[in-house]
């Protein structure tokens, strides 16, 4: 566990100059500590970042060098993988290496941590947490949604007060990293094999997870879903009170009954009914559930809750509602960077039979796209795929439903209004990531919402 007054007059070590790094970087600045920061990558690939480096930090590319090797401690950015050479060589000079969560932690002056993690649904569980804290806490106390969601833990844990409240959306790589790590109230939204590159296993990646219960203890929550069988068995192992939502009113602490969610602290009391966020899919109603139960836990007022439920649009990028245009309602899921996402996605628009328009494609991630046949057969009228992964997906996909060719989204957009009839659906879903044509999947949706614009009637 990283204790600063430990590592007091030893230089810090920031291994991977991406936001986590920086942020850490400035975080130990301001705590007095001297800083360099390493990054495997050659200078040139680092040149756009150095206006980003805090003040009196240094800075070493083809990392690591002499003075990393020398460092007191080291602190680790989450996407950096224990068998990446950086860290080994890091590692064998007998450098002690913290994850950037429990160094930014270390610093906190609040102890009020609720977390929230899973494989899929976590940053719209996260921000619709968020949501209710900011309509429940008293005057004064402030909530700060940070994590994996975007804003590393090391850029706000000093704003945030003895009695604000820290939202963190924990991802396996953070939780793997972390040799203690202790929220009041936290969320095992479902496991499903994923990042098994990263972790090496399915096992370990089950393991990484079960790290955001493994330092609570009996005053403590943690939320599980009972419709996951991981989850399930991961619960038996919580040593904090466990709450459940699933789908029987007996055994459930949340479910859905009539339209509503009904949900409640102890298995014995009656429960509260909430209106669900007008947002499609079971998996969003499995989100409202953890994060109501969280709420509750957390003592926030049924009425903000349900204020929050009702104000609450979804995340951007995330089954986002990209309007209707010529009568053709338009879907942006462009965080769906693998098949599983996608998945997902198809199952919220399962009831809707051969209306669907959806495009596929980007950088191909190595899984296969047959899972999604028996959906595609169901819910899609045309496939449109785009990107390096297009020719794989047609491979792959051939004979299930028509699909177009559209080498990118201005042409895939397009073929969608030449095919589309009122009231079909046209959804971004891609199941690859984005690199191959865009920045990050925030660049392929906005520019999807962009293109869309020219189809206004
Ligand atoms: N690097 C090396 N050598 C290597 C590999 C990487 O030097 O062998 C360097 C890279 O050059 C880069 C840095 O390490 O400079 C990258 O660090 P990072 O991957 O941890 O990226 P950050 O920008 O710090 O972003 C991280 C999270 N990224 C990952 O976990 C991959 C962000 O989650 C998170 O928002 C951010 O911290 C703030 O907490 C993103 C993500 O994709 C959204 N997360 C995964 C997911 O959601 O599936 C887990």
């Amino acid at each position: 566990m990283f204790s600063p007054s430990d590592f007091k007059e030893k230089k810090a070590c920031i291994i991977g100059l991406g936001s986590s790094g920086i942020a850490a970087a400035r975080l130990l600045l301001k705590q007095g500590f001297e800083v360099l920061m390493t990054d495997s990558r050659q200078e040139k690939d680092i040149s756009s970042l150095i206006k980003e480096f805090p003040q009196g930090a240094s800075w070493e590319a083809n990392g690591p060098g002499q003075e990393a090797l020398s460092s007191g401690f080291a602190v680790k950015s989450p996407g950096l993988s224990w068998s990446a050479p950086l860290i080994k060589k890091i590692k064998n000079a007998g450098i002690p290496i913290f994850s950037e969560m429990e160094v930014a932690l270390s610093f906190s002056r609040t102890d009020h941590i609720v977390a929230i993690t899973g494989t899929n649904g976590k940053t719209t569980a996260t921000t619709l947490t968020g949501d209710i804290f900011n309509q429940g806490l008293a005057f004064g106390q402030n909530v700060h949604v940070c994590g994996n969601i975007g804003t590393p833990v090391s850029a706000c844990v000093l704003d945030a007060n003895p009695n604000d409240v820290l939202v963190i959306e924990s991802s396996s790589y953070q939780l793997e990293d972390s040799s203690f790590f202790h929220p009041k109230v936290s969320v095992l939204l479902n496991i499903q094999p994923d990042h098994l590159d990263h972790h090496g296993s399915f096992e370990n990646y089950i393991r990484a997870k079960a790290r955001i219960f493994r330092d609570q203890n009996a005053s403590d929550f943690c939320i599980f879903n009972s419709l996951n069988l991981e989850t399930v068995k991961l619960a038996r192992e919580c040593p904090a009170q466990r709450l459940f939502f699933g789908d029987d009113p007996k055994s459930s602490h949340a479910w859905v009954d009539g339209g509503k969610i009904h949900a409640r602290l102890s298995l014995k009391d009656s429960p509260f009914s909430f209106t669900p966020p007008n947002l499609p899919g079971r998996h969003n109603l499995e989100n409202a559930m953890a994060a109501i139960l969280l709420a509750l836990a957390s003592g926030i007022s049924t009425r903000s809750i349900q204020k929050a439920l009702t104000q609450f649009k979804g995340v951007e990028h995330r089954l986002e509602e990209a309007g209707t245009y010529r009568q053709i309602r338009c879907v942006n899921d462009s965080k769906a960077t693998n098949v599983d996402s996608t998945l997902v996605a198809l199952k919220a628009f399962s009831d809707i039979k051969k209306r669907l328009i959806l495009i596929l494609g980007g950088l191909d991630k190595g899984s296969p796209y047959a899972p999604l046949k028996p959906f595609l057969s169901q819910s899609v009228k045309a496939v449109l795929t785009i990107g390096s992964a297009a020719q794989k997906i047609e491979n792959e996909l051939d004979g299930i439903v028509p699909i177009s060719h559209c080498e990118n989204l201005d042409k895939a957009v397009e073929r969608a209004f030449e095919i589309g009839e009122p009231e079909d659906i046209l959804l971004l879903s891609p199941s690859c990531a984005s690199f191959d044509q865009f920045k990050n999947f925030e660049e392929r949706g906005k520019k999807f919402k962009k293109i869309l614009e020219r189809y206004k009637s």
